[in-house]
C-alpha cells in the first residue's frame, strides 16, 4: 500500500527522488516526440525547454488553424483540442485575477514533471510519463445533489459563461514541498450560483474520472487508493473567492498530468484537496468522506488547511522545500505559513474552531 510520505521518507523515497537530481528527463515536444532536457548540465537548454511554448514552435499554418478554431472564445478553444496533452496545448487568454503572489513562479518544466496523480501511478514522474493516454474531449461534468438546477454540462457549456482569470498561487503539498503556479480558471462560486444550491446543502463533493483503460494506476492487483478519487469542501469554503476551477496554467490549457481538463485549486489547503480531472460535483448535507481521509484518517483530515503548527504524525509541517530552490544536501527549507499565507483571506472561515482537532 502506498501512502503519501514526507519527501525522502519511506515508502516514497524511491519514487520521490527530487527532480532536480535527475540529469535527464523527458518532455514531450509538440510533435509528440520525447525531448531530453539536460537539467543543470546546460543552462541554455533549460531555457529552451522552458521558454518555448508549443504555440511558438508549431508551424505557423497549424497554429493559425488552431487560432481560427478558437474564434468562439475560450470555451471553443478548450473543446477544440485534446486539452491536456502538452503537445496540443492551446493558448488561453485570461485577464489578471485577484490574490496573485508576485513570488517567482516555479519552472513550467518542473510543474509538468513532478506530480501527484495516483490514477497514473504513485511516482512523481509517472503522471508525466503516463497521462498522455487520457482523452479529455469530449468531457462532461455531472452536477447534482441538493441543487435547484442539477445538470450534466459538456465542458464547453460549463465554460461558456466563465471569464478566465490568471491566479498565481502557492501550492503546498502535505509531503513538505511547494510550488508557485500561474493557474488559469474561474471562481467555483460562479458555477455554484448557477446551479442554485438548496438551503440544506452544507458541503460540496468532487470526483475524478475512473477510466482504467487510460489510467494505469487504476489497473492491476495493487491499487493505492479506492477510486474514484474523492474530495470535498464546506459550502462556504467552496464559495470563497480564492477557490477556483482551473482549466489552464502558464497561459495554456492544463496538461493531463496536472488535471486536465478541469480541476479544483484551493490554495490555503494541502495540495491533495485540489482534485484533478473532475467529472462529478454534488451538494450534500453531511460532511463527506474524502479519499485520503478514508485511507488514513489520523494522518489526513477533512479540513487539511496548511498549518505549520499541526504536524503530520510522521513529519513536521513547520517548513517546506520550494521546488527549484535546491535539493538533497543543498535543499533550502523555508517556513510554512499558516493557511499557506492566505490567512488574511480565510482565517475567518474557521473562527472559533479548534484547528488541531479539525486538521
Ligand atoms: N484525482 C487526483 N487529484 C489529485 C491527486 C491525485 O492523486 N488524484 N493528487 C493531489 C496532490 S497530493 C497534489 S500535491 C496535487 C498536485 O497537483 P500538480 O501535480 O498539478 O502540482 O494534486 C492533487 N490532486
Ligand atoms: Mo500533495
Amino acid at each position: 500500500m502506498v501512502l503519501l510520505g514526507r519527501e525522502g521518507s519511506r515508502p516514497l523515497s524511491s519514487l520521490a527522488a527530487p527532480l532536480e537530481n535527475r540529469r535527464n528527463h523527458a518532455e514531450r515536444t509538440e510533435r509528440g516526440k520525447v525531448r531530453q532536457t539536460q537539467n543543470e548540465v546546460c543552462p541554455v537548454l533549460i531555457r529552451q525547454a522552458d521558454d518555448i511554448r508549443p504555440y511558438e514552435i508549431t508551424p505557423k499554418s497549424l497554429y493559425l488553424g488552431r487560432r481560427e478554431l478558437m474564434t468562439g472564445g475560450i470555451a471553443a478553444a478548450a473543446l477544440a483540442m485534446a486539452p491536456g496533452d502538452p503537445a496540443w496545448a492551446t493558448a488561453l487568454e485570461a485577464r489578471k485575477g485577484p490574490f496573485s503572489t508576485d513570488e517567482p513562479q516555479t519552472r513550467r518544466a518542473d510543474v509538468l514533471s513532478y506530480n501527484n496523480f495516483y490514477e497514473f501511478g504513485s511516482g512523481k514522474d509517472d503522471p508525466a510519463a503516463n497521462a498522455a493516454s487520457l482523452t479529455t474531449a469530449p468531457w462532461s461534468v455531472e452536477i447534482g445533489g441538493l441543487v435547484a438546477k442539477p445538470a450534466t454540462y459538456a465542458l464547453e457549456d460549463l465554460l461558456k459563461p466563465a471569464t478566465l482569470e490568471e491566479r498565481i498561487y502557492r501550492l503546498r503539498c502535505v509531503e513538505g514541498w511547494s510550488m508557485v503556479i500561474p493557474w488559469i480558471g474561474f471562481p467555483l462560486a460562479d458555477l455554484i450560483s448557477r446551479v442554485e444550491p438548496l438551503g440544506s446543502a452544507k458541503y460540496v463533493t468532487f470526483e475524478t474520472l475512473v477510466r482504467p483503460d487510460e489510467m494505469p494506476g487504476q489497473r492491476g492487483l495493487f491499487q493505492p487508493l479506492d477510486w474514484p478519487y474523492r474530495e470535498g469542501l464546506r459550502l462556504d469554503e467552496a464559495k470563497h473567492p480564492l477557490t477556483i476551477l482551473a482549466v489552464g496554467m502558464y497561459g495554456e490549457t492544463l496538461p493531463n498530468q496536472n488535471g486536465a481538463p478541469l480541476r479544483l485549486v484551493v490554495p490555503w489547503k494541502y495540495g491533495f484537496k485540489s482534485i484533478k480531472s473532475i467529472v462529478r460535483i454534488a451538494f450534500v448535507e453531511a460532511q463527506p468522506k474524502t479519499t485520503w481521509e478514508e485511507m488514513a484518517s489520523h494522518e489526513y483530515g477533512f479540513y487539511s488547511n496548511v498549518n505549520p503548527e499541526v504536524d503530520h504524525p510522521r513529519w513536521s509541517q513547520a517548513t517546506e522545500r520550494r521546488i527549484g530552490e535546491g535539493s538533497g544536501l543543498l535543499a533550502k527549507r523555508r517556513p510554512t505559513l499558516m493557511f499557506n499565507g492566505y490567512g488574511d483571506e480565510v482565517a475567518g472561515l474557521y473562527a472559533g474552531m479548534d484547528l488541531r482537532a479539525n486538521y
